[in-house]
């Protein structure tokens, strides 16, 4: 919990997520019920994007043309229902439900370290709305049958991204799919669907609040989130909102999804499917934990994310995961290569 509780200090810093979970709703914001889309995956043929942006953080430029080779990729986060499918297969314990191992914790009493993630409970423990370190909070039983911890249940959510999924945990699920996780550049490329150097994932115009284009959060972060999208702190079913050029949805808000690349501030990723930086080389300055657990790149934004604070529900945007960390807002979507792929000492190999 040591670790954790101190990435998850860092977390809170720059990833904005706030607010108690509401009451679960099938209706998105038009009134009408959400659309089930297929769970299927879309075949992309590849080719040479801009990826990055116009720095509107730090983190996230500068663009550069990289090329991605084809792939399919998930249309949907994969939703609670799909995960449960795996751990019934499996016999899988994900991350958060296990004690975690003290020998990753030097220092820590190991009677502080119980199976337990990460919740954004914002608002609520910081009536200021000034101490982000207050905004989200370890607790011991959350996981991802109870996203936000003993007494909660996603047995109502079964068409919403699973959350609280650790970086191994993914990768697992789609170990046993036949298939890997995206790297950075092919969620990049997946998310602009055909739309190059647009600043959103469905051109330039911007979500409002007549017109919520995800489900990300309107208003004043963390203090109102007015839910003009119909899912007011919480996550939305799969598909609520209209699907990006290549037909994938929510690659904008819902949830974060976790990537493959090791995380650096600065977009220096270049050429023919890149993998990204070399882990001796990640880092995240606003953490000094990470440099004994480097993290991973996680993409687009969550149900938390509002212009004023976090505005990162957009392709180019970027963050760190720690990798032992699952959250109520992060989830993932898994990718099958189709083509040639470069083998690298970080196992990311052809899937299938
Ligand atoms: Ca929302």
């Amino acid at each position: 919990m040591l670790l954790r509780s101190l990435l998850a200090v860092g977390l809170c810093l720059v990833l904005a997520a706030c607010g108690q979970p509401s009451q679960r709703t099938a209706l998105a914001a038009n009134g009408k019920p959400c659309p089930l889309p297929p769970s299927d995956q879309v075949q992309l043929k590849g080719g040479t994007f801009l990826m990055g942006g116009a720095p509107v953080r730090s983190e996230e430029g500068p663009p550069r043309p990289v090329t991605v080779g084809a792939f399919e990729i998930d249309r949907t986060e994969v939703t609670n229902a799909q995960f449960a499918e795996f751990v019934k297969a499996t016999g899988y314990i994900t991350l958060a439900e296990r004690k975690p191992d003290p020998a990753l914790y030097p220092g820590v009493d190991p009677k502080l370290l119980k199976p337990s993630s990460l919740v954004f409970v914002g608002a609520k423990a910081d009536p200021s709305f000034n101490n982000p370190g207050l905004w989200w909070k370890i607790v011991d039983g959350a996981q991802w049958q109870k996203p936000t911890g003993p007494g909660s249940t996603n047995r109502d959510r079964l068409r919403e991204p699973v959350v609280q999924v650790a970086w191994e945990d993914a990768l697992a699920y789609a170990r046993w799919k036949g298939r890997d996780l995206p790297t950075e550049a092919e969620w990049e490329f997946a998310a602009r669907g055909g739309l190059d150097g647009k600043r959103y994932e469905w051109g330039d115009a911007p979500s409002t609040q007549t017109k919520p284009r995800a489900n990300h959060w309107q208003g004043v972060f963390p203090s109102v989130d007015t839910s003009a999208d119909g899912f007011k702190t919480t996550t939305a079913p799969v598909g609520c909102f209209a699907p990006n050029g290549y037909g994938l949805y929510d690659m904008a808000g819902n949830v974060w999804e976790w990537t493959r690349d090791w995380y650096k501030p600065g977009l220096e990723t270049e050429g023919t499917d890149p993998l990204g930086p070399d882990r001796a080389e990640a880092r995240d300055p606003l953490d000094p934990a990470a440099a004994a657990m480097p993290k991973h790149v996680i993409k687009g934004g969550s149900f938390l994310c509002s212009d004023d604070f976090c505005f990162r529900y957009r392709p180019a945007a970027r963050q760190p995961g720690p990798p032992d960390t699952g959250s109520s807002h992060l989830g993932f979507r898994t990718v099958k290569r189709l083509g040639p792929v470069k083998t690298a000492d970080r196992g990311l190999a052809k899937s299938g």
